[in-house]
């Protein structure tokens, strides 16, 4: 148990400098709305994950500014991120990267700053983690868009991953959790009836003490495992973590 456990954490030290993730676009309703990157999305310049749960970068990742489109949807419809590694709808993020995933959304306006991120999906482990799922299904995982005002949105697709959080980052900064978080700019076009409740800020709602942060996958059994942040918004509408559409192979070139 302890040799393979042990084998565990160097297999997935061997992987972990190269095999990140990052959001190349949305689908909505099924449909690929192209390249988002830089586009409609707040891409970082890589695929690193964010350490430091400090940082500004919890909100959007280290590359946080207006980018010049937003994507129009309407209330129920089904929004879908597409994450991937080095090339679109590839191996889409290292298999040892076990962890939950997580949506949030926040008025646009503010740049996600303040007490402004509401949870609307989380789904950590039911029989398998999240992120095995979302390998599984060529990096797509979808939430449904609740009943929100028109308006202008930024939703947050966050992966934790745990390969290395059975320390803390502040206590060893070559290991901790690995927090990949994708910003889409989102226009909701249709008139919701629901007020947005007040939310969580990012940095803030995470840190060492908050459960989920700290957790050791190759001791603790997986089904004991809480993931970090507030209940999930008793309005929200839900979503999956499934395959929505395969990519059309002429799209599937382009790498990054
Ligand atoms: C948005 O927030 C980021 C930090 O996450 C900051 O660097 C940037 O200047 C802010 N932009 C605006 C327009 O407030
Ligand atoms: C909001 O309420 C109006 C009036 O009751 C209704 O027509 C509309 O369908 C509602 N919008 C949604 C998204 O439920
Ligand atoms: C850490 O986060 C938890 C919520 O997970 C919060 O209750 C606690 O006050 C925070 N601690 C600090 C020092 O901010
Ligand atoms: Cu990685």
């Amino acid at each position: 148990m302890r040799f393979s456990a042990t084998l565990a954490i160097l297999a997935s030290l061997a992987t972990s400098v190269t095999a990140h993730t990052l959001v190349w676009g949305v689908w909505v309703n099924g449909l690929d709305q192209g390249d988002g990157r830089n586009i409609y999305i707040r891409s970082p310049p890589n695929n690193n994950p964010v350490k430091d749960l400090t940082l500004d970068a919890m909100a959007c990742n280290v590359n946080n500014r207006p980018v010049p489109k937003s994507v129009p949807v309407q209330v129920g419809d089904e929004l879908t991120f597409e994450w991937y590694h080095n090339t679109r709808d590839d191996d889409i993020i290292a298999a040892s990267h076990h962890g939950p995933i997580a949506v949030y959304v926040a008025p646009a306006a503010s740049n996600g700053t303040g007490d402004v991120w509401v949870k609307i999906f989380e789904d950590a482990y039911t029989d398998s983690w999240a992120v095995d799922r979302l390998i599984i299904a060529h990096g797509q995982h979808s939430v449904i868009v609740p009943d929100l005002p028109a308006g202008d949105y930024l939703f947050r697709a966050e992966i934790a991953a745990l390969h290395e959080a059975d320390s803390l980052y502040t206590q060893n900064p070559i290991r901790g959790v690995q927090m990949y978080i994708s910003c889409a700019q989102i226009t909701v076009t249709s008139h919701g009836n629901e007020t947005l409740p007040a939310g969580v800020p990012f940095p803030g709602a995470y840190n060492d003490t908050t459960p989920g942060i700290q957790f050791n996958i190759y001791e603790t059994p997986a089904t004991q495992y809480v993931p970090p942040g507030p209940a999930v918004w008793a309005d929200s509408e839900g979503g999956s973590v499934a395959l929505v559409g395969l990519v059309d192979p002429d799209d599937s070139g382009d790498s990054d």
